[in-house]
């Protein structure tokens, strides 16, 4: 199972670039002209996690494979586009497809470049794509209150429940509230995602940067903006990334970090997109492979195991569990086992990241 993230943004903010700078390819069309972008374009790109080499090397396995993250480029969006403009409603069908969100935002100047709305101004970008995302998500709230209503008439329970739901979200995206900023019931949010919105998804926000990240000024706005969203910003320079192509990863590290970057933009992707989407990674371990597999946070083993398999979910038996520590300090499984730290879980035990986790199952 992999996750997809989904590249939003202005037209011609350098998405595309971004897109191509970190899956590593020139799949997808850049060109100075808005709407170049139409159909979106897909890559699958390696979660880098360096637990794995130690985890091979102490378990002698034949390979490595670790997690993968899906990205999705979408074309561009402008004022309107829940109301059609632009590519409006096809660009709103291919986010409803993501599972998170990473909203590449113009912070580079540049008279060359076009804008739009003709000037920079990241905040104003921002707002810009977000209305239209919940006025999207009015629309679909609006239309799926009329069809429940018919069904709220002769008392459904589940209706009833979904009405009540529907009218929660109304109230907040009237007042400007994103969905995933309501307190729902549990119940209520079991139903959530049977909604299809756009505003319930996480979102990272990339800032494009110039070239050796030097003006704050733009950058700190997009950043107080993230945080009053409880969310994040990275800087990327989608321009001198696209110009790193050639280089092995180790290099464009080096280069970004001596730039003033933290990293590569798909280094600092996946660090902060993992927290913010509530991703953990366990790993499973033996002599043909050490791979590693995501799992939301607080997942029980037996979720943890569909993942592997979605029959191991049903069939779940138990987990033998080492954490990553004492499989390193004792220098593997027997090592572990002998040391007392291979633990027998059962099925309400909450998976914890960097666990090693053999599942037995009845399947
Ligand atoms: N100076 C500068 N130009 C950039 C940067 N990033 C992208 N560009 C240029 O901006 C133009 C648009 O880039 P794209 O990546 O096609 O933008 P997009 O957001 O995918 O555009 P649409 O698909 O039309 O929405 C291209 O000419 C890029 O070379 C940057 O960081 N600095
Ligand atoms: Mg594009």
């Amino acid at each position: 199972m992999s996750f997809k993230c989904g590249i939003i943004g202005m037209p011609n903010v350098g998405k595309s670039t971004i897109f191509n700078a970190i899956t590593n390819t020139s799949q997808a069309q850049a060109a100075n002209y808005p709407f170049c972008t139409i159909e979106p374009n897909t890559g699958r790109v390696a979660v880098a996690d360096e637990r794995l080499i130690k985890l091979k090397n102490i378990a002698s396995s034949q390979r490595i494979i670790p997690c993968f993250i899906d990205i999705v480029d979408i074309a561009g969006l402008v004022r309107g586009a829940s109301k059609g403009e632009g590519l409006g409603n096809q660009f709103l069908a291919n986010i409803r497809e993501v599972d998170s969100i990473l909203h590449v935002v113009r912070a580079f100047n540049d008279e060359d470049v076009t804008h739009v709305e003709n000037s920079v101004d990241p905040i104003r970008d921002i707002e810009i794509i977000e209305t239209e995302l919940l006025l999207a998500d009015l629309a679909t709230v609006e239309k799926r209150l009329l069809s429940v209503a018919k069904k709220t008439k002769t008392n459904d329970k589940q209706a009833i429940l979904e009405e009540e739901t529907l009218q929660k979200i109304l109230e907040a995206l009237n007042i400007g509230k994103m969905v995933k900023f309501i307190d729902f019931t549990s119940e209520q949010k079991n139903i959530l995602s049977s909604f299809h919105l756009l505003t319930v998804k996480p979102v990272l926000y990339i800032a494009n940067v110039n070239e050796n990240n030097s003006d704050k000024e733009l950058f700190n706005k997009i950043k107080n903006y993230a945080q009053s969203k409880e969310s994040k910003v990275v800087p990327i320079s989608a321009k001198l990334e696209s110009e790193m192509m050639e280089f092995d990863e180790n290099e464009k590290n080096q280069f970004l970090v001596e730039s003033g970057f933290g990293g590569t933009g798909l280094g600092q992707i996946i660090i902060n997109g993992y927290a913010l989407l509530g991703l953990i990674t366990f790993f499973t371990v033996g002599e043909q492979e050490a791979r590693a597999w995501s799992v939301a946070k607080n997942s029980a083993a037996p979720v943890a195991a569909g993942v592997i398999h979605s029959d191991f979910e049903k069939h779940f038996i138990k987990a033998e569990v080492i954490s990553y520590e004492d499989f390193i300090a004792c220098n593997g499984l027997s090592g572990a086992r002998e040391a007392g730290k291979l633990r027998i879980e059962g099925k309400d035990y909450i998976v914890k990241d960097g666990d090693i986790i053999n599942f037995k199952t009845g399947a």
